[in-house]
């Protein structure tokens, strides 16, 4: 362990020092509180032992101050070395932030003892910490992981009903407009026929991508269904309909071969659009019930199309 050994008298400093190299510790001394601090902060020792009378800063007010300048979760076990043991002091030692207390003169063997008690502690803990740590790192993946589709890698149908929910009662607070663009990749189905389904996946996450670039604007792109994608905008219909032909044009970009297609040789989609201001007399199924019904307009129309 490294210690930090805090003691005005230098040759009490000495035979402590003695004693921990001794047993295999590294002691780094400071005559008084004040020079304790900074070696304090610079050498983040494993651990403090502090005499209690000293001028001063004594040991008491040193063990306020690293207990303050400590971030909330670390702890550097500090141990209290006095002469003076009466029973308020070690009550008033512990209320200043200190561990133990152990009497002048120093026993090497119950020091000894004190230090592996402390180093069980603080092993315990490191490993406590580690756990913590790996749980929030894996929980935090988790959360990420069950807002995302698997397949295409942009938000799923949870996301983007929980966005919906979100976004439909600020709007109804603020009245403001809230739009929404339900997309559907056309002749599907013969796609998969014709190409297979592995390719089928690989043209819905290329679909998905260029969704995805193509609405950065929008509040959320979401993998609505198996080839069906929704994507909220905030703002009117008329600024959801320009998205949704920016859409339209990303997905023609793609030149995906689509040969049984119906209405081009390419991989296309048809889309709906459909806006309100939220109110209470609405709910968010009506904006969705709205989009699809233009999308299944845009379908009858043709395909490969936005209708609004
Ligand atoms: P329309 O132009 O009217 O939309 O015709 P469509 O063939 O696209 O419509 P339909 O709903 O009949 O077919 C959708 C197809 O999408 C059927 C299904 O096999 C396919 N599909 C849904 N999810 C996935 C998926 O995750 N991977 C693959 N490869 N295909 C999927
Ligand atoms: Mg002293
Ligand atoms: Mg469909
Ligand atoms: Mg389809």
């Amino acid at each position: 362990m490294k210690v930090l050994l805090v003691d005005d008298s230098r040759s009490a400093r000495r035979l402590i020092a003695h004693y921990l190299s001794e047993m295999g510790h590294e002691a780094v001394e400071a005559d008084s509180g004040d020079a304790a601090l900074p070696l304090y902060a610079d050498l983040e020792p494993d651990l403090v032992l502090t005499d209690v009378d000293m001028p001063g800063m004594n040991g008491y007010a040193l063990a306020r101050q690293l207990r303050l300048s400590d971030p909330p979760d670390t702890w550097i076990p500090i141990i209290f070395l006095s002469s003076r043991i009466r029973d308020e002091d070690v009550s008033q030692g512990v209320d200043a932030g200190g561990d133990d207390y152990l009497a002048k003169p120093i026993s090497p063997v119950v020091l000894n003892a004190k230090l592996r008690a402390m180093s069980r502690i603080t092993d315990m803990r490191r490993r406590l910490m580690e756990t913590s740590q790996a749980l929030q790192a894996a929980n935090r993946n988790l959360l990420r992981m069950s807002s995302m589709d698997g397949l295409t890698n942009i938000a799923n149908r949870r996301a983007f009903d929980a966005r919906l929910r979100e976004r439909w009662q600020t709007c109804r607070e603020a009245g403001e407009p809230l739009s929404l663009i339900l997309g559907d990749i056309d002749y599907f189905k013969r796609y998969n026929d014709s190409y297979g389904h592995a390719e089928g996946d690989d043209c819905l996450r290329d679909v998905a991508a260029a969704l995805a670039a193509a609405t950065e604007s929008a509040d959320i792109t979401a993998r609505f269904g198996g080839e069906e994608f929704a994507i909220l905008v905030n703002g009117p219909a008329t600024t959801a309909s320009t998205l949704a032909e920016a859409a339209l044009t990303a997905v023609r970009k793609l030149n995906r071969p689509h040969a049984q297609s119906q209405v081009t040789d390419h991989v296309t989609m048809s889309l709906g659009v459909a806006g309100c201001v939220p109110s209470r007399e609405l709910r968010p199924i009506d904006l969705i019930q709205a989009a699809d019904e233009a999308l299944y307009a845009a379908k009858g129309a043709g395909r490969n199309q936005s209708i609004t």
